[in-house]
């Protein structure tokens, strides 16, 4: 039983990641449709799919005959209609601050290391493997500085991002971190971030969602 939830997955996509995050904490079943996204020349950017997600990107998520993209859009999509396991606070400071923390994140670290800007770097640049790596882990770095800078010493920041209930936040961090190890980034600088890392990866719910957990990983 998939509730008529789809998702288009990618097993190493951390944006995708957020979405399975949420899902199994939650408690929805879903069905998983992969998309390759390094088969050859990149399964994103097939014709089929392309007619789902113009964007060319995993996440998307179908409900039934409704489509949703964005991870953050998904998200909050699905706290609207599945309200069990709030992954925002209830009070509009609160989710300020939790969407600022995903944000900076989801929005303003994820991206310069995505794979097509990184394919971008080697064909219009010529940067080599290790350059692309460097400018990936120097956008990480600087994420996870600010984030740990917004997260310690806060009285809101509680076991997880915001308080003892893992959310929205906590759905953007564990990937980034899992970002940060593959392109080996040291996180000793951002005890915060790996304090609420290592929380939240006691939880089963990011245990199922981790990108070793799914079908077709390695
Ligand atoms: N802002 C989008 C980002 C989605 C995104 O960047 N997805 C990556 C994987 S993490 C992707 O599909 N990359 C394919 C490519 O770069 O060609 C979201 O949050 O859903």
């Amino acid at each position: 039983m998939t509730n008529g939830l789809v998702l288009y997955d990618y097993w190493r996509s951390s944006a995708a990641y957020r979405v399975r995050i949420a899902l199994h904490l939650k408690g929805l079943s879903y069905e998983t449709r992969p998309v390759n996204l390094l088969h050859e020349g990149g399964e994103q950017h097939l014709p089929d799919y392309r007619a789902i997600n113009p964007q060319q990107l995993v996440p998307c998520l179908l409900d039934g005959d409704r489509v949703i993209t964005q991870s953050l859009a998904i998200l909050e999509y699905l706290d609207e209609t599945q309200p069990q396991a709030p992954l925002l606070p209830v009070d509009a400071r609160g989710r300020a601050r939790v969407r600022a923390l995903a944000l900076a994140l989801a929005c303003d670290a994820h991206p310069l290391g995505n794979l097509r800007v990184l394919q971008r770097l080697e064909t219009q640049f010529a940067a080599s493997e290790m350059q692309c790596i460097e400018w990936a882990a120097h956008w990480i770095a600087l994420g996870f500085e600010a984030l740990e800078a917004m997260l310690v010493d806060n009285a809101a920041t509680g076991r997880y991002c915001h308080g003892d209930t893992p959310g929205l936040a906590d759905a953007c961090l564990v990937p980034q971190v899992y970002n940060a190890w593959r392109r080996q980034v040291p996180l000793d600088d951002y005890p915060t971030v790996q304090r609420i890392y290592h929380e939240c990866c006691a939880l089963e719910a990011f245990q199922r969602a981790a990108p070793e957990a799914q079908p077709g990983a390695g």
